[in-house]
């Protein structure tokens, strides 16, 4: 049989294997997998490892937070960068207008999203205070392919405990997945207040003003009201130990927690606060970066299994808007650039020895996968899409914006080391990466409804 692309000569690393074997894809899924496979094109994999697209189910393109304040990446520029970066599949959200049906948001969102994406996306619908009175159409929601529902414990969406339980109990219902920013907010406002009447304004206080203990009781919080109502939660951005111990203990106890991660916190400490400037803006985000010591647990919790996943939370804004905040950090908007590193950030967990590759599989492509509801991504089956990356692990890259493709003015990263990146994207069965050229287009990407794996009840 003659396939429509054959990855020959490569090291297949799956979450539960190795091994040496050519890929056949047809139809943009994979089709074969097996020696001596021949194709109408064929791309030498030799010396390289051939894993799942990269799958990053939290990311925040063109999010607007008012005020002329707009995320930097569009759904072009964004799954562009990311497909760079050996990412196929993200998920991003819909936030549903006061007036809107949940599924008149997801259409509004969608109508952005479709005509731009270069790489399949899915949508997340958020839960805010609006949605309360909506609770009844989080299951058409559902039916539509939001298969998860973003609850907030901070900013203008954050819901109250109560709140928070009612959601959950809808969720639960229609059987979704809810995926939760915990913050303890009213901590969090007592801090900034304090600390800005004091005149302490930098962004050096942004973190102090955030602690970690805090973070770690608005997960525990989260968590308990979960397995109160008897449903699942995932907890989004993972930025300190003390979250981490709460979802350990959870999932100690049976409870269906998850948890994630992301780059930010994996590779840079609070230190970047004090950069001189407007650098020190820069790797503003919420949860904070934490001190060298949360850096180190966050790697082990990956390596241990007491983490699930890694995401990025990519939302850049840009140095001007940054600049907002330059004299109080609780009005600098919050996010940074992660997408296209994220894949190549956690390999250097492989590098430094704290998991094995097929465990980086499983956190950056496989895990995320599953949780979302996204069954024919993540892995390399028969069946599948042929969502394939061809990662050189030897290739030394220095990041810095010139070499990135995100659409942002500065990276947190800039200068930063890695081994390993990927040498070819391949989306359903398409090479839209090659050897640094985009060969993709706007708009080829798809949305993909998702039904997680979620007994209903
Ligand atoms: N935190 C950020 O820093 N940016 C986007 C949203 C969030 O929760
Ligand atoms: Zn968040
Ligand atoms: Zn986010």
């Amino acid at each position: 049989m003659n396939f429509d692309l054959v990855v020959k000569n490569g090291l297949v690393v799956s979450a539960s294997a190795t091994y040496h074997a050519d890929i056949g894809v047809s139809a943009g899924k994979i089709a074969a997998i097996g020696e001596d496979l021949a194709g109408a094109q064929e791309i030498d994999a030799a010396g390289k490892l051939v894993i799942p697209g990269g799958v990053d189910i939290h990311v925040h393109m063109q999010m607007s937070l008012g005020d002329g304040v707009i995320s930097s990446d569009d759904f072009y520029s964004g799954t562009r960068a990311a497909a760079f970066g050996g990412t196929t599949t993200i998920v991003d959200f819909v936030e549903p207008g006061p007036e809107q049906t949940l599924v008149e948001g997801l259409a509004d969102r969608r109508a952005e999203a479709d005509p731009q994406v270069v790489i399949d996306y899915g949508l997340h619908m958020t839960i805010g205070p609006n949605e309360i009175a909506k609770l009844d159409q989080v299951q058409a929601a559902y039916d539509a392919g939001c298969g998860s529902f973003k609850l907030y414990m901070a900013y203008g969406f954050r819901l109250d405990d109560g709140q928070l339980l009612r959601a959950l109990e809808a969720i639960r219902d229609a059987g979704g997945q809810p995926v939760i920013h915990a913050e303890n907010w009213d901590v969090i406002c007592a801090l900034v207040e304090r600390n800005v009447q004091a005149g302490r304004t930098t962004p050096h206080w942004h973190p102090r003003s955030r602690p970690a203990p805090m973070e770690g009781e608005a997960a525990g919080r989260a968590i308990d009201i979960a397995h109160f109502v008897d449903t699942p939660l995932h907890i989004f951005h993972v930025s300190c130990s003390d979250v981490v111990e709460r979802i350990k203990a959870a999932r100690a106890a049976g409870w269906p927690i998850t948890g994630e991660t992301c780059p930010q916190y994996l590779f840079l400490t609070w230190d970047a606060y004090d950069a001189p400037g407007l650098a020190g803006t820069f790797p503003v985000c919420s949860p904070p970066i934490r001190a060298k010591s949360h850096q180190e647990a966050l790697w082990q919790a990956l390596g241990r299994g007491d983490l699930q996943l890694v995401t990025t939370d990519h939302c850049p804004f840009t140095s001007d808007l940054k600049a907002r905040g330059l004299h109080d950090f609780s009005k600098i908007p919050g996010g940074v650039p992660s997408i296209e590193m994220r894949l190549a950030g956690v390999y250097q967990g492989v590098v430094r020895e704290h998991f094995s590759p097929n465990r980086w599989v499983e956190l950056c492509c496989t895990a995320p996968a599953r949780l979302a509801g996204l069954h024919d991504k993540g892995d390399i089956a028969i069946g599948l899409d042929a969502d394939l990356v061809i990662f050189d692990p030897d290739r030394p890259v220095t990041l810095s914006t010139d070499f990135l493709h995100e659409r942002c003015d500065w990276t947190p990263y800039d200068g930063i080391e890695l081994t390993g990146w990927p040498a070819v994207t391949i989306s359903r069965g398409e090479v839209i990466i090659r050897d640094g050229e985009f060969l993709g287009e706007p708009g080829r990407g798809r949305f993909v409804e998702r039904i997680p794996n979620i007994v209903k009840r």
